[in-house]
C-alpha cells in the first residue's frame, strides 16, 4: 500500500485509473466493502474522510453523505456496503468465487444484523445518546438475537459461509468486533465459544490486517493486491 496523494475537490472521473472508495477506518460498514475489494483482488486507491468534515468531493458523487462509497472509472456511484460487496465479487477475480454466493439464509443474517442487530448495537454502544437505563437490555437483546444465531450456524461449521468464509463473514464480522470492544471482558465471559473463536479468527488474519491500515484523514492510499 503506498500513501499520500490528496483527493481534488471535483473528480475527473474520465482520468481516474483505479475505483476510488470514500471510505472510514473505524466504520464497520466500509470494512466490510474494503474487505471484499481486497479478497476479489481489485486495486483501488481509498481516500479516508473525517466523518465531520467530509470531502466536497465524496457529496457532489453522493449526497446522502455515508461511506463508503465507491466511484468506479466513468462515474458510476455504488454508495452501499452491500452493494459495493456484490460489484466486488462481481469482478472475477482469482478468490472471488468462494465469496460470492450469498443464500437467502446469508441474506436474512445480514438483514437482522444491519437491521435489529445494529440497532441494539448502537443503543449498546452509545447509551449516552440513548436510553441509558435501557443499555444493558438492548445488550442482552443483541446477544439472544444475532450472536445465538451466528453461534448456532458456528456450531457446525467453521465459517458462516460455510467450510469456506463466505460474503457472509465480511459483511457481518465487523459489527460483531464492534460489540465485543464496548466491553471486552463481558463479551468473553459468554457462552459463545464458536462465534469466540470465529471473530478472534478474523481478527487475527491478514485480511483485517490490510483492511486497516492506516490512512491519515483526508488523504489517499493505493491498495494493488
Ligand atoms: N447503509 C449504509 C450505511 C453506512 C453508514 O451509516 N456509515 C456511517 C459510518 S459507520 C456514516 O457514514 N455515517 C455518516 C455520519 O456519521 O455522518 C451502507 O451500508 O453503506
Amino acid at each position: 500500500m503506498k500513501t499520500s496523494r490528496e483527493a481534488g475537490f471535483f473528480l475527473d472521473v474520465q482520468k481516474m485509473t483505479r475505483p476510488l472508495l470514500y471510505t472510514y477506518r473505524r466504520c464497520p460498514y466500509a470494512m466490510r466493502a474494503r474487505m471484499a475489494l481486497i479478497v476479489s483482488g481489485v486495486a483501488f486507491d481509498a481516500y479516508e474522510i473525517s466523518l465531520r468534515d467530509k470531502p466536497q468531493a465524496m457529496l457532489s458523487a453522493s449526497p446522502k453523505g455515508t461511506v463508503p462509497v465507491l466511484v468506479l472509472h466513468g462515474g458510476k456511484v455504488i454508495e452501499e456496503s452491500l452493494l459495493i460487496m456484490r460489484w466486488a465479487f462481481e469482478q472475477q477475480a482469482p478468490n472471488a468465487v468462494r465469496f460470492s454466493a450469498l443464500t437467502p439464509d446469508d441474506q436474512a443474517l445480514i438483514t437482522l444484523n444491519d437491521g435489529e442487530f445494529k440497532h441494539q448495537l448502537d443503543r449498546y454502544k452509545y447509551p449516552e445518546r440513548y436510553i441509558a437505563s435501557e443499555r444493558e437490555m438492548h445488550r442482552d437483546q443483541a446477544a439472544s438475537g444475532l450472536l445465538l444465531r451466528i453461534e448456532q450456524r458456528l456450531l457446525s461449521q467453521t465459517y458462516l459461509g460455510g467450510a469456506h468464509a463466505g460474503a457472509v463473514d465480511l459483511a457481518i464480522f465487523p459489527f460483531v468486533r464492534q460489540f465485543r470492544a464496548v466491553d471486552e471482558a463481558w463479551f468473553d465471559a459468554q457462552t459463545f465459544p464458536a462465534t469466540q473463536k470465529w471473530l478472534q479468527g478474523w481478527l487475527q488474519s491478514e485480511l483485517f490486517d490490510q483492511c486497516m491500515k492506516k490512512i491519515p484523514t483526508n488523504q489517499c492510499a493505493v491498495f494493488l493486491y
